[in-house]
């Protein structure tokens, strides 16, 4: 006699529903707060992030001094609230050095993601890597790549650098209400790998070694139990051919077992300096890569996020209300991406101003920064959801 096994509609509808968004890393290993965030990014739509380049560690007129003083943040300055989410950058690790390439001390790296995670924010690190071979830093067309990926004779080097990365993220844990956490990533390596000026960017490394590399460098931190991080793939808009967007956004990509968040770095259509079509032309090109950017996501059942961008110096009136919020909330599909991250705030006592992407005191665009801050869709540390349970 045939048994015809019936679901219940209940368990049905529950697994149904929960299948909607995917939302699997794709490291099964990953740790529970890990995956809940990875859930609930997916779930924050229409709200958005928004994220800062180093803001606990300086602004353009201060210098953080990690545990020895108080928290502080450009953005905070302005608006009263620290980002949601906090970008930190490793370039100088692993090659002796104890501070990054912009001066600031890993040890207070760590001290910041930690306030950070504590008080409910959301972590991502980029890597501008200097190069294993020959300590050169990231801008360089030499071609080191293929002399790094397994096979390669400087492979070695690529490991050591990697365990110089497993040493600082397993320090990455903290103590809450008895338990150790350990805080989830949103990992950012090989960024910008479709434009030429990085080393292991196009053009002097072959899409293929690009993504063995890629590759090797989740196997590896995956294979070493680097259950905390999220994997985000992040070309550079001004590289990418928006008329075939699927096919240039998608060079280099290592496939979807290997990447968590298709982000994306937009400078190009805020106003850089080189891009000459009209404002209007770049807004409706920033809109266009946002939508185009979020369907492929969805589609991938993954999340998407504007990884890195702004507008260096934020000379245009108006500039984060009419054009950078404009664009991110300019429908249900642009506002699907999960955070966008302005760069740094260059520090000015080096002498060098005008390098900076967020807002600050007195800043000509610090009112309308308030404004944009003042947007119910726009998430910062003071109205963020608790996204590591579920
Ligand atoms: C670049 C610039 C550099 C900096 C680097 C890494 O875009 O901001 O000054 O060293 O990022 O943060």
């Amino acid at each position: 006699m045939k048994i015809r096994r019936t679901i219940p509609a209940a368990i049905l509808l529950c697994v149904l529903s929960s299948s909607v968004f995917a939302a699997n890393l794709i490291n099964r290993q990953a740790t529970e707060e890990t995956r809940n965030l990875y859930f609930n990014l997916s779930k924050l739509g229409p709200k958005v992030m928004f994220g800062h380049e180093d803001s606990l560690a300086y602004g353009t007129q201060w210098w953080g001094q990690g545990r020895k003083a108080t928290l502080n943040s450009d953005i905070k300055l302005v608006s009263g609230a620290f980002p949601a989410v906090l970008g930190a950058d490793l370039g100088g690790i692993g090659t002796g050095n104890y501070q990054n390439l912009d001066g600031v001390k890993f040890s207070d790296y760590r001290y910041y993601i930690q306030q950070n995670f504590r008080l409910g924010g959301v972590n991502t690190i980029s890597w501008h890597m200097y190069s294993p071979v020959d300590l050169h830093n990231a801008w360089t067309q030499k071609s080191y790549v293929h002399d790094l990926i397994p096979g390669g004779r400087y492979h070695n080097r690529l490991i050591t650098f990697l365990d110089s990365f497993i040493h600082f993220n397993e320090r990455l844990k903290v103590n809450v209400n008895g338990k150790k956490i350990w805080i989830p990533i949103i990992f950012r390596p090989w960024h910008e790998h479709n434009g030429d000026w990085f080393w292991w960017g196009k053009g002097h490394t072959s899409e293929q070694d690009y993504i063995a590399l890629w590759k090797f460098t989740v196997d590896y931190l995956n294979g070493k139990g680097q259950n905390n991080l999220i994997y985000e793939f992040s070309p550079d808009r001004s590289r990418l051919d928006m008329q075939h967007f699927r096919l240039s956004y998608l060079y280099g990509y290592a496939g979807d077992k290997y990447v968590d968040i298709l982000g994306y770095d937009n400078y190009w259509d805020l106003g850089h300096p080189a891009n000459l079509l009209p404002a209007k032309t770049q807004q409706l090109m920033f809109v266009q890569g946002l939508e185009k950017l979020t369907d492929l996501a969805a589609e991938k059942n993954k999340v998407s996020a504007l990884s890195e961008g702004g507008q260096e110096g934020v000379t245009e009136d108006h500039f984060w209300t009419q054009r950078f919020s404009a664009g991110i909330f300019a429908n249900r599909k642009t506002s699907r991406i999960s955070y966008a991250l302005v760069w740094r705030n260059n520090n000015e006592s080096g002498g060098e101003k005008g390098h900076f992407f967020g807002t600050y005191p007195r800043q000509k665009n610090a009112d309308d920064f308030r404004s944009f801050y003042h947007n119910p869709d726009i998430v910062l540390l003071d109205t963020i959801p608790d996204l590591y349970h579920r």
